[in-house]
């Protein structure tokens, strides 16, 4: 493979799409060595293919709001790899959605959805709609007109959209009432769904635990118990819920949130009643922690991000690349022992590679964060089977998948020093399986 070479080829044919060249470049850059092992991947010219999406649909999503205005929004699907199973991703809906946004989440779905040990291909696709302010009816009506296009493109066994940023249980419900209308049928096409429609038991929380199962082995692994350490926790939608709720579980001290408008520091943690509220202040669509503060007499630190709190693990759970080089100089400084991406590519590359350089347990998004699909993928074998399953039936897959995932990144990523290269484990064990995949059935 030349990695450069390729990265100039796609760089020329999707100029200016920062996101989506970063999460190509760190994968080639990762699975280079294993790839030059086997002939028969350049051979198939594998990587050139991987990197491309099969298909992406764009399309208008007009709507009128509660003024009775028309507002006018774009929608997007792209399905980008289906070799191991149906495309399989979430939607997300966000003033900053584009296509560079929506590539990189598709792109690293697919090695995601690998690593989860289920049948599902990657795709990804969403709206730059903006849910802050906007009423029920609004999102409705949204949703509705969204699906209006959407449902021709997807199905149970095609393509099974879920949620992501802001895209929650309610926008799911709506989607999937739409779908069923045109459709005129039942199936397992979206998940994320309420449980009296097929919904699944512990979806809501399965990122937030399926993330801290990962990091109790990644602890566990360097000889560390998670009990007593003190976790920095960015975000307060739902994967940062979760993520709280089991650190708090396994006897962990959260001690921050963050939104848009700064960081709650809560020396005392964030545990109880506390946790409900960040429901409460999602509800409210303002996008803001600051009243957490007022509600609780815990610090607000305006405009500011948490990594600079001296803590003993750091949980990205907002958004991509909200961690940079100089948060990352702040956690080593503080002596952090490990970093896992809650959210999707959190980290820049500067700040992965400060990470590796001093030897800090660093956990990738497509291995720490793959609970949430994976329950997606147990939400769609219910569906399939027409049952559903108990909670621990649930959770005890969960936390064999998470096992699985974990058991793989070592496998992969373990160097002769003994460090453990998460980054590089993930991307090699998801990208081995589709790539056979891939080369067994063909050019197509
Ligand atoms: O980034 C992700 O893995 C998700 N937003 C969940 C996708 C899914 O299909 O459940």
């Amino acid at each position: 493979m030349n990695l450069e070479k390729l990265m100039q080829q796609l760089e020329a044919k999707h100029p200016g799409e920062q996101e989506y060249l970063q999460a190509v470049r760190e994968v080639l850059m990762t699975i280079e060595e294993v790839y030059n092992e086997h002939p028969e991947f350049e051979k198939a010219k594998i990587a050139e293919r991987l990197v491309e999406p099969d298909r992406i649909f764009t399309f208008k999503v007009p709507w009128v709001d509660d003024r009775g205005e028309v507002q006018l929004n774009i929608g997007y699907r792209v399905q980008f790899n289906n070799a191991i199973g149906p495309y399989k991703g979430g939607l997300r809906f966000h003033p900053s959605v584009n296509l560079s946004i929506l590539k990189f989440l598709g792109f690293e779905q697919i090695f995601k959805n690998a690593l989860t040990t289920l049948p599902m291909g990657g795709g990804k696709g969403g709206s730059d709609f903006n849910p802050r302010g906007k009423s029920d009816a609004e999102v409705m009506r949204f949703c509705q007109s969204f699906m209006l296009e959407l449902w021709r493109h997807i199905g149970a066994d095609t393509d099974v959209p879920a949620g992501d940023i802001g895209v929650g249980g309610r926008e799911i419900g709506y989607l999937y009432g739409m779908y069923r209308k045109l459709a005129q049928m039942n199936t397992g096409v979206l998940t994320g769904k309420n449980l009296e429609f097929g919904g699944s038991l512990i979806r809501p929380e399965a990122t937030g635990f399926g993330a801290l199962y990962f990091v109790k082995q990644m602890l566990e692994t360097a000889g560390h118990d998670i009990k007593g350490k003190t976790v920095a926790v960015s975000g307060f939608g739902n994967v940062a819920w979760g993520a709280i709720i089991k650190a708090t579980e396994m006897g962990a001290k959260v001690v921050t949130i963050s939104g848009p408008d700064g960081y709650i520091y809560d020396e005392n943690g964030i545990s109880g009643k506390k946790i409900d509220y960040l429901l409460e202040l999602r509800a409210t669509c303002n996008d803001v922690v600051a009243p957490y503060a007022e509600e609780f007499g815990a610090q607000f630190v305006p405009n500011r991000k948490p990594w600079e709190v001296k803590v003993d693990i750091a949980l990205p759970c907002a958004t991509q690349n909200e961690l940079n080089g100089e948060d990352a100089r702040n956690i080593i400084n503080n002596g952090t022992l490990c970093v896992a991406e809650v959210s999707n590519m959190g980290c820049t590359p500067e700040a992965i590679d400060l990470f590796i350089e001093h030897k800090i347990m660093y956990g990738p998004g497509k291995a720490v964060n793959a609970g949430g699909v994976a329950t997606s993928g147990l939400e769609m074998t219910q569906n399939a089977m027409h049952l559903s399953w108990g909670a621990s039936e649930v959770d005890n897959r969960l936390q064999q998948i998470m096992s699985d995932i974990h058991e793989q990144c070592v496998k992969y990523g373990k160097q002769p020093d003994g460090y453990i290269n998460y980054m590089k484990g993930a991307n090699v064990a998801g990208f081995l399986k589709v790539a056979k995949a891939m080369l067994a059935q063909g050019i197509v």
